[in-house]
């Protein structure tokens, strides 16, 4: 076909099945669904007058294909376990993504097109996970696609290995494909470099990304910004590495991107990278080939002089021809056969795996084991231990219970305590490319990249990773934390080394304004336990947590492991760091409340002992996590903070800015608002002024107001 050949719907008699003599390889009824995508993008984004269009237009034959001929999937089980993932890391170009949404049948209709980011609409500026059926991930921050799809590539090998790990390559149930749309954007980011490389070093077979090489970005053409040769790129990094021109009329040249899919499939053994030659915006005929045609609506004149060149109507708007439509979404009925036959085999793995299959039926479930929780460690009060101690032997402990905990470092595993004893590393699955699922992560130095993996394992299957590196480092990893939040996904990150505790480091691993900065971040619970307990009672709430990731914020250096039976009694016998904050050790007639965080809590509890050598009695409370404590009743919060009292003092190694909210516009906050230094911790808490006595001295001070 030409850029010129009417794919007119009937006028000239042919039904729309024959050949029309393509040059790009989409022949009769297809090349009108490609057309008729390409309508739809322009009248949607014309109506609501902003949007996308140009690179929806030029990828509806790649995205047709992908929903028509190669991806396996079912429009009526968008979360059916057997289905191909498909991410768009594009997201800007989410109107490519509803109209086969639509075209397919997901339960998206025309309104939904005609409402495109509209408030309350299901078609979003960018796709949103958990908002339209059909999308696996939240995308539109480019890069992120990318490396949640490598996420989920790692999931898809981690869970059939749990759950199957003696069905032949490609015969289990648990195998199927991670098929990625990315553009020029997606391939400059960071994140997907750092992810595409350990894509390839641990050979992700399952993974393809077709990158959409339109040499266009905002700001004009990519050699503004770019000039490596991306297949080499992805070639040194162990890739499969495929390249499609484009055809003579500057379309999609589907014949050749169809090989392509082909050769990815076959290449099981490393992912495989499409590079896909296009031209946005195309067949429009003065915005296509110009970046333009990148973010804006085309404009009624182009609108309908490219809906002359597809033979559409141009009086007319979202035209879908009928036979075009039931052409499309023909395609339930090969998704209903091929789940059909998937729950067959199924069936059958079920038989003759009940202990796996009743671990997938929990998962599935949202479950954890019963009693799970007893085998959470019993730290003894008086002793010593980092948090981050505790954390590892936490993980340890449950991670003989719940097989679904993985995880790993990005390259500090011995430092955040994340290794599981024992359990087989993810680097021997690189070194073989078969074998064991890989339990122990390993990230390598790329924490934005764990981060952004940790998403797309989440999102792929059931299984509860964790992801640990320097609290400091958090800032590496925030853009992808964000979407975690924004998703509502439940991961755990361990962040230890968590303040100037860190010691001789110094200023640059010594957070600051850290753990304020991820308070800020919505849905994101941040826990900084006091002690080893506190630890234990962090990761079941982390554990529990399903709509949501969790910080779990650990010391470097040791602390005391705390009595908190008192704290339990009041309590009634539950743990109260449930709460978030909880008075840790109360007087008879408080004239003043201590709150404190993590490493902190401990001085306070001597700052209590000072102020009651002057007769002045003090109430200690571990604010461990702010998000859970605004969580509780108004009477509870009342009743570990009685308005009454408003002599207040908080203690953390960090900025003061947000305990303003608890100690009020009459405390005092004792923290570091400047940067670190390098010297011994202990050091760094006398001189910064971060001690008991700093703490008695400012009670004291309010008392004598
Ligand atoms: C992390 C991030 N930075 C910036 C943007 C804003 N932005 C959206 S698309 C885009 C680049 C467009 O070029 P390309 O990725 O090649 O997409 P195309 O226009 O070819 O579809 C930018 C900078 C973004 N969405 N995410
Ligand atoms: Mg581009």
């Amino acid at each position: 076909m030409t850029g010129a050949t009417p794919l007119s719907p009937t006028p000239d008699g042919r039904d729309g099945t024959e050949d029309t003599g393509s040059t790009d390889g989409t022949a009769g009824i297809d090349a009108r669904a490609i057309a008729t995508a390409r309508v739809l993008a322009m009248d949607a984004v014309q109506q609501v007058g902003n949007g996308h269009p140009g690179t929806a237009m030029a990828l509806a034959p790649i995205a047709h294909h992908l929903f028509q001929k190669v991806m396996v999937h079912d429009p009526a089980d968008p979360r059916w376990l057997g289905r191909d993932r498909f991410v768009l890391s594009m997201g800007h170009a989410s109107v490519l993504l509803y109209i086969q949404l639509y075209l397919c049948g997901y339960g998206l209709t025309l309104d939904d097109l005609k409402s495109l980011r509209t408030w309350g609409s299901a078609t979003p500026g960018h796709p949103e996970w958990g908002h339209t059926a059909g999308v696996e991930t939240t995308t539109g921050p480019l890069g992120q696609g990318i490396a949640n799809a490598v996420g989920m590539a790692l999931a898809a090998r981690r869970e059939r290995h749990l759950l199957d790990p003696s069905s032949p390559a490609g015969e289990s149930i648990f195998d199927h494909r991670i098929w990625v749309l990315a553009s020029d954007g997606d391939i400059q980011e960071g994140v997907s470099a750092e992810a595409s490389s350990l894509a390839g070093h641990q050979g992700l077979g399952q993974l393809t990304v077709i990158y959409d090489a339109n040499d266009i970005t905002i700001e004009g053409g990519t050699n503004l910004a770019l000039s490596e040769d991306v297949g080499q790129r992805y070639e040194a990094y162990g890739w499969h590495v495929e390249r499609v021109d484009r055809a003579p009329d500057g379309d999609i040249n589907v014949v050749a991107f169809d090989r392509a899919c082909q050769q990815a499939k076959a290449h099981t053994e490393r992912p495989s990278l499409i590079i896909v030659r296009s031209t946005i915006a195309w067949p429009a005929p003065h915005a296509q080939g110009t970046s333009a045609a990148h973010g804006a609506a085309l404009g009624a004149d182009e609108v309908a002089a490219t809906k002359r060149v597809l033979g559409f109507d141009p009086a007319q708007m979202f035209e879908v021809p009928p036979d075009v439509l039931s052409h499309t979404r023909l395609v339930a009925d090969r998704g209903a056969r091929s789940r059909q036959e998937w729950n067959q085999r199924r069936s059958a793995w079920t038989a003759a795996n009940p202990l796996s299959a009743s671990l997938l039926q929990r998962l599935e479930a949202r479950e954890l084991p019963n009693g799970w929780t007893q085998h959470l460690p019993d730290f003894e009060p008086g002793a010593a231990m980092a948090t981050r101690k505790a954390s590892g032997l936490v993980i340890n402990a449950l991670a003989r219970v719940l097989p679904e905990l993985w995880g790993g470092s990005a390259d500090l595993g011995e430092s955040n305590n994340t290794v599981i004893k024992d359990a087989d590393s993810a680097a021997a699955v690189a070194a073989n490319n078969s074998g064991p699922g890989g339990r122990v992560l390993h990230f390598g130095i790329r924490e934005h990249a764990m981060a952004s993996a940790m998403n797309g394992i989440a999102l792929h299957g059931r299984s509860r990773v964790f992801g640990g590196t320097f609290l400091v480092f958090s800032d590496y990893m925030r853009p992808a934390v964000r979407l975690a939040a924004l998703m509502g996904l439940p991961v755990t990150y361990i962040w230890t080394h968590d303040s100037i505790g860190v010691g001789e480091d110094g200023p640059t691993h010594q957070p600051v304004e850290h753990l304020a900065a991820l308070r800020a971040i919505p849905n994101l619970t941040v826990i900084r336990p006091a002690d080893a307990g506190e630890t234990a009672a962090a990761w079941r709430v982390a554990l529990t947590a399903l709509s949501g990731p969790t910080a779990l914020i650990l010391t470097r250096q040791d602390v005391p492991v705390l009595d908190r039976t008192a704290a339990q009694i009041i309590n009634g016998g539950d743990e109260p760091l449930l709460r978030g904050g909880y008075i840790i050790s109360d007087a008879v007639n408080p004239q003043v409340i201590v709150l404190a965080s993590g490493s902190e809590v401990a001085l306070a509890l001597s700052a209590q002992a000072l102020l009651a050598q002057q007769g002045i009695s003090a109430r200690v409370v571990s604010m461990a996590s702010f998000e859970i404590f605004e969580q509780q009743s108004a009477e509870y919060r009342e009743s570990v903070l009685p308005s009454s009292l408003t002599a207040r003092v908080s203690v953390e190694a960090g900025i003061t800015d947000p305990w303003r909210r608890y100690v009020g516009d009459h405390g005092i906050s004792i923290g570091i608002d400047h940067y670190g230094a390098s010297a011994a911790a202990g050091v760094l808490f006398e001189k910064f002024g971060i001690t008991a006595e700093a703490v008695a001295q400012a009670a004291t001070q309010l008392l004598s107001r």
